[in-house]
């Protein structure tokens, strides 16, 4: 028994949701990560102590070492906006830019006050900000509009607070987390207003739209709705450990990494996090997602046994489709219920002609909620029509457009029952409230005739009975006059199937 037991978990754990992979610790670069960028799928950046900077080619497999800065410094933000232009920051307040892919730089000195600068951000090619300054020094964030060839010094903030992430969503919006409090900005930078105070230090943010996320110290995970303008404490994952970066790939779905290999994942904006398996207890400071692909990085100072660790980990979701779906011959309004579970198969197809068929997925929709989760193995991230079948049912498709599905780990909902035009061509059956897909379409050749009156009428002459069968159009085990009715109207309708 016990035996048995294994061997299923050992099934199950081969399905279950993609792993953290080593990419490479300690021999490629042998001083801790700060910063990791991935301009494309395969060409990324990691910055870290010791002036080091490495770059791969090949999505992280292999990393070539540079070192821009003498090892005494250490570079502490890396960004990259293509595969070959882009800037790094160190803590001698050194500004590096390179337009070669990190073979040669231009080195500034200076972007405003002395001081270590800590990180950047660029809202396209010319304009961007870094922070900088040191404990009870010089504290300032500095602007440039033209790739950094000049920079301004915007404000000055309160002596013991030294700015170090900091993120703009748009032109004018931006955030620096300073000490435990979380400073905004409408104007660029003009002006900078404390917009939260949370109680613990503040690393960095991330943001996806009007939803974004900060973490810090203590397990420190913050979250806003409206682009920073209130700020909500989660604590559904109860930790003390040192948080350093999140990185999401929606409003809902992301990873956050701290100290001690730690690594969390939520699905669900927040709402809960599980923590995935790193392989590694050292510390974890940056991450960065990109298509479907994430990586984070770290390690610890500048001793042997502290080097940098780079992880990998693939986004292997199926697209996940929630959809609400009623047949009509087996629903009954006065319960407000099938007959039945029924299984249906749904198809997704490009929404450009020829209107390829991508994917399939099959399920049982349940007699009471209506409902079914679909998932889809083999299409990426697009824009698709849902197409519904069932064994005694017209095809049914999804209304005009198509709808956007991600492979990223979320559920989308997809209801056919609210209104005709959820379906293309509003071709559905309202029966009581509800829309519902034709019943009669028995060979499955798109339309309904004179075919299936036929097969009706035979089985009703033979009194056939049972479940599941085929003629048994509204589920009640038995082929009469009643399931002849429902094909009957449906083939004078000359109902078939309407799709692109
Ligand atoms: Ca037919
Ligand atoms: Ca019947």
């Amino acid at each position: 028994m016990k035996t048995s037991i294994t061997v299923i978990l050992l099934f199950m754990s081969s399905f279950s949701a993609a792993q953290w992979v080593i990419q490479t610790e300690g021999q490629a670069i042998p001083h801790a990560a700060n910063d990791i960028c991935f301009p494309s799928q395969d060409t990324g950046y990691l910055a870290g102590w010791g002036g080091k900077l490495v770059k791969t080619t090949n999505g992280g497999n292999n990393w070539i070492e540079s070192s821009p800065l003498p090892s005494s410094e250490i570079l502490t933000s890396v960004h990259f906006r293509s595969n070959t232009d882009g800037y790094l920051t160190a803590t001698n307040g050194t500004w590096l830019k390179t337009t070669d892919g990190g073979n040669t730089f231009v080195i500034r000195q200076n972007v405003g006050y002395p001081g270590s600068l800590h990180d950047m951000t660029f809202i396209d090619d010319l304009t961007g900000w870094c922070t900088g300054g040191n404990e009870g020094g010089s504290n300032f964030v500095s602007k440039t509009t033209n790739g950094g060839i000049n920079w301004s010094v915007q404000r000055n903030f309160p002596e013991q607070d030294v700015p170090y992430s900091i993120v703009f969503v748009n032109h004018d919006t931006g955030f620096v987390c300073m000490g435990t409090n979380i400073y905004r900005t409408v104007n660029g930078g003009s002006t900078w207003n404390i917009q939260f105070t949370c109680g613990k230090f503040i690393s960095s943010f991330d943001f996806i739209g009007e939803t974004g996320y900060a973490v810090g110290k203590f397990g420190a995970i913050l979250k806003t709705t409206n682009t920073g303008v209130n700020w909500t404490v989660i604590n559904t994952f109860n930790t003390n450990q040192y948080l350093f970066e999140c990185s999401f790939l929606n409003e809902s779905t992301g990873w956050v990494v701290g100290d001690t290999g730690l690594i969390l994942f939520t699905t669900n904006g927040g709402n809960s996090f599980i923590q995935e398996t790193s392989g590694t207890t050292k510390r974890l400071t940056t991450s960065y997602l990109r298509d479907s692909t994430i990586w984070c990085a770290g390690g610890l100072g500048t001793s042997p046994g502290n080097s940098s660790i780079i992880l990998t980990r693939k986004l292997d979701w199926p697209i996940q489709v929630n959809l609400k779906i009623l047949i009509e011959g087996i629903y009954y309004p006065l319960f407000n219920q099938m007959s039945r579970r029924d299984t249906v198969k749904v198809y997704l197809f490009e929404t450009v002609s020829p209107f390829n068929r991508v994917d399939s997925a099959t399920s049982t929709v349940d007699s009471l909620t209506f409902s079914g989760l679909f998932k889809f193995y083999n299409a990426n991230s697009g824009t698709y029509y849902i197409a519904v079948k069932n064994f005694q049912s017209i095809e049914t498709w999804s209304k005009l457009g198509g709808e956007i599905l991600y492979n990223d780990g979320s559920i989308y909902s997809y209801n056919f029952t609210t209104s005709a035009s959820q379906a293309y061509g509003n071709n559905m059956k309202l029966k009581g409230s509800k829309y519902c897909m034709y019943s009669g379409d028995l060979n499955q050749s798109g339309f309904i005739d004179g075919t299936e009156l036929a097969m009706v009428h035979n089985d009703a002459s033979n009194f056939v009975t049972g479940s599941n069968v085929l003629t048994d159009i509204n589920g009640d085990q038995t082929v009469d006059g009643s399931d002849y009715l429902i094909v009957d109207n449906n083939a004078f309708n000359f109902i078939g199937v309407v799709r692109p």
